[in-house]
Formats: structure tokens, sequence, C-alpha cells
């Protein structure tokens, strides 16, 4: 287990002072980051101490420490899980060789643009969620949501590491312009949709780290299985603390329904807009869209970008050591959807064209898992409605479905149709205007915003009343 040494001017448990040169460039490469985070991270967060923790060493238990930190004081720094020996490449045309310890020549161009995919989302959700600061539903809340910030922004360091070490002048470039690209900008947009998309209310936040969060987990799982030890390794300790990312979606949104539930039985009213909570159909609403931009960021569902990545061995399959055939997928098929006339159907391709797919639906799984569990609450109250995850083919930018229309149901329907049924199917003005109307900030420790319950426990052993935040 290595510990991280925190004398460093950037921390670390890569030895980086053993190799002067890629030190100098981290180092120069650190204040166009902090610059970047004060101009463009958590607003008005500077002064603040926050309860944080932070990674002191990479072992799966213990690697926490929480302490009272301010936030431009968080100390981002290079941390890989350690190294398993004698690792091999587990699948595609090189399985059963050493796993690579530096970047394959005939497959740098690749390699770097899956790192440098992976490494722009990760300021780009800080970018998304900057201004909820402002808004927050309480102190438990706003240390949340600065937890999530300043790991994502040590999850862009984990790229830039990689591409500073590995890919010489190159990728010292690409790591520049991960500060230069902005969510949402005209010109320089981030490169995957979902993440230009604001994020401008706490729902919103809570499904963003529900189901983006999750597609973090599902992309971070699948490099993590790469041949290229170094990414395999990175995003292994990445995962960890991806972990409470979507611990604070799936609790997020569970409190809101849950405190939407308690006003429903206390008014024997579905209609609890007007007792500000948030009702059922909007919670309901608010999934369709964040479920749905999250599909698009499988990809296709037939991509041989995907194939190749996997014959090279550079990213796998979910759990791929788990999967029980031989890992070439030479002769395999997966099953993805097609349009057939007016209908949706299902047919057998290539496995190795399908892997996008596969990857879909694993996540797909997975997301139900916590859908089931708000349902239960609502069960629970007696009170009958059930959240649903809409078809897969609702409202997709990307793939097979771009350029049609489906309802919630997957019946491919007019212009006209959808025209006319959008408004009922994913937020629009006026729904988003209600939810903003209910986000007024709560700082008072303890005290919670009324459209959201109390946390059922605070964060490391703390009370939920705890001042997790102090302003200075
Ligand atoms: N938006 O062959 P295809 C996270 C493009 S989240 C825009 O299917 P591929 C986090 C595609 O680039 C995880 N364009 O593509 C979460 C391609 O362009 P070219 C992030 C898109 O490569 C919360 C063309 O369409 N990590 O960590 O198989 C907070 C053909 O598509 C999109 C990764 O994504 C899109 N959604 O699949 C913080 C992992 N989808 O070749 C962080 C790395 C496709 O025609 N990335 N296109 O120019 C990848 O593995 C792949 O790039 C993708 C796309 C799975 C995203």
């Amino acid at each position: 287990m290595s510990k991280i040494d925190y004398s460093q001017k950037i921390p670390n448990n890569v030895d980086l002072s053993d190799d002067r040169r890629l030190q100098r460039a981290l180092e120069n490469w650190q204040p166009a980051y902090l610059d970047w985070w004060n101009e463009l991270g958590p607003v008005e967060s500077h002064d603040y101490e926050v309860f944080l923790r932070t990674a002191i060493d990479v072992s799966a238990k213990g690697w926490a420490h929480f302490d009272m930190v301010r936030m431009p004081d968080y100390r981002w720094g290079i941390f890989l899980a350690d190294k398993e020996e004698d690792r091999k490449v587990n699948f595609g045309v090189h399985k059963g060789e050493a796993a690579w310890q530096e970047v394959p020549g005939e497959y740098r161009a690749e390699l770097r643009r899956l790192i440098v995919t992976q490494g722009d989302t990760e300021p780009a959700s800080v970018e998304q969620q900057r201004a909820l600061g402002r808004t927050c539903p309480s102190l438990y809340d706003l240390r949340s949501l600065f937890q999530v910030n300043v790991e994502e922004g040590r999850h862009l360091w984990a790229m830039v590491y990689l591409l500073h070490a590995y890919f010489g002048r190159d990728g010292r470039e690409e790591a520049d312009e991960m500060l230069q690209r902005h969510s949402g900008d005209a010109d320089k947009p981030r490169i995957l949709e979902a993440f230009n998309i604001p994020t401008t209310d706490w729902l919103s936040f809570f499904m963003f780290t529900y189901f983006q969060d999750r597609d973090g987990k599902f992309q971070l799982s699948a490099l993590a299985e790469s041949g290229f030890d170094p990414l395999s390794r990175t995003c292994n300790f990445m995962l960890t603390e991806e972990a409470h990312h979507m611990f604070v979606g799936e609790t997020g949104v569970g409190r809101v329904v849950q405190r939407s539930a308690e006003l429903i039985k206390e008014h024997d009213t579905m209609d609890i807009a007007q007792y500000g909570g948030i009702p059922l159909a909007l919670i309901q609403k608010w999934m369709n869209f964040h479920f749905s931009v999250c599909l698009d960021l499988f990809g296709q569902e037939k991509s041989t970008n995907a194939a190749n990545f996997y014959n090279m061995g550079l990213k796998g399959r979910f759990q791929e050591m788990k999967i029980d055939d031989d890992h070439l997928l030479d002769n395999d098929v997966y099953k993805v959807p097609e349009i057939s006339g007016n209908s949706i159907i299902h047919t057998d391709i290539a496995a190795l064209t399908s892997i996008n797919e596969r990857l879909r639906d694993d996540y797909r799984d997975d997301c139900q898992r916590g859908v089931d569990r708000w349902n239960k609450t609502l069960a629970d109250a007696g009170i009958d409605f059930t959240l649903t995850l809409p078809h897969q083919a609702f409202h997709r930018n990307i793939g097979t479905f771009a350029d049609i229309h489906v309802d919630l149901e997957g019946n491919i329907i007019s212009k006209q149709e959808w025209d006319a049924n959008v408004s009922n199917w994913l937020p629009n003005d006026e729904d988003r205007a209600f939810v903003e109307s209910l986000m007024v900030p709560v700082t008072e420790p303890g005290k919670m915003a009324g459209w959201i319950a109390a946390p059922a426990r605070g964060i490391q052993g703390k009370d939920p009343d705890f001042e997790y935040i102090k302003f200075h």
C-alpha cells in the first residue's frame, strides 16, 4: 500500500520527484489549473472552510482523511492504485501479453483520444455546477457539492498526469486544452454533449450525480480493464471516489422523494407544489431528461471505434474478468436495438461492434436499482405512483434513435405527436421556473429546505446538523 507524499508541491504516490522534467511540467500546469478553479470553479467559495475528505493513501479501506479545509488549499494530486504484479492484457488481440507500462506506439492516437475524452468531462462537471452553492438546501448538501467538485478537479489531474507522463509534447498540449474548452462555450465547448448543459437547480444536481456520475462509473470501469497499466491504476482509484458521488445522487433524489411523499400524506393531495414540495410528476420529468441524455454518453449502438478499442486491449467491458467467455469475441453476437418499419426490434450483431450497447445495458440495469429504492419509499408511504426509467429510444441524440421521435414506452411517433406531448415528458420552462423558485439557500447548521428531507445520518460520524461549512 503506497502512502501519498504530501510534502511535495503536487502530492503524489508516483515518485514524481524522481522525474524532474515531468515534475516541472506538471508544476507549470498547476497555476493554470488553480486559475481555472478560481475563475470557473464553485462561485464565492474561496474563503469557505469545508469539511472535506482528502486521500492519504490509496488502499481500498481508510484512504480518506476528513478535516476542515479552505477550498483553494485543497491538495489536488496524483494518486494511482497500487501496481498488481504480473498483470496481463486481459482481452483483445494482445490477450495474455504483459500489461503495457508505456504507451504502445501503434495505439497512441486511440489511447490519447480516450484519455482526453475522459479528462474533459471532469472540469466540465465543475463548470456545470458552479453556481449551485448560492442555492444550497443545507450545509450538509453544500459540503457534498464541494466534495464532488474538488474530486472532479482531482480526476482532471489524474488524466493530465497520464497525458504529461506518457504522451510528451502533444500530451502537454492536450492538458492545456482541458482548461481552454468550457462547458457550454459557443466556440470551444466540452467534447460530449451532456457536459455542455448547465446544472441550474439542486434536483438536477442530484439527478446528475445519480445518472451522469454513474456513466463515469461504467466508463471508468471499462477503462480500468485497460492493458495500459497506468490508465487502469488511475481509473481504479478514481472509482473509489466516484462511489461517493453516486451516493450523493441516490440519497439526494431519495430525500426529495421522501419529502414529497410526506407532503402528499400530510395534505392528502398529489399537488404539493402549493406546499413547497416537488410533485412526483416533476421528479419523473427530471429523470426522463437526465437518463436519456446520459444514454447518449455511451456512443452509437454499433461502433467500430469501440470494437477497435476492445481489440487493441485499451478499453474493456464492465467487469471484464468476471465475464465467462474468451475475451476475444470474434465469434460472439449481442442484441442491439434497430428500427424496423415503425417499430423497434432487437437483432444479433457482432459482439465486438456492440461493445457500447452492452455497457449501456449494464448501466441501465444499475440505474434501475436506485429507482427501485425510491419506489419503495413511495410504496412504504402507501402512495400509488411508480417512477419509471423511460424507454432507451426516448429523447436520444446519438445513434440509432437520433432521427426519430419515440414516446416514454418506446412507440415511434410523429413529430406532431412529439411536439404535442414533449412538455408532459420533459421539464418545460414553467417546471424549471417552479423548481428554481424553491431553490432558496439554507445555510444555518441543521436546517433543511422544505422540498427535501434531512439525511438519515451525517458525514463521517458527524451529526447531520454539524457545521460542515464555515463562511468567512
Ligand atoms: N457526444 O463510434 P461512436 C465521467 C461521437 S463520464 C458527442 O459510438 P465511441 C463523469 C464520437 O466521438 C465518463 N459526440 O463513438 C461523469 C464519434 O466521433 P467521430 C466519460 C459523441 O468513440 C460525471 C462518433 O460520435 N468517459 O467520467 O465508440 C461527472 C461516433 O460514435 C457522443 C468516457 O466517455 C456524445 N455523447 O463512443 C464527471 C470514456 N457519442 O469518431 C465525470 C471515454 C459519440 O465520428 N470515451 N460521439 O469523430 C469513450 O469511450 C468514447 O469516446 C465514447 C463514444 C463512449 C464517449
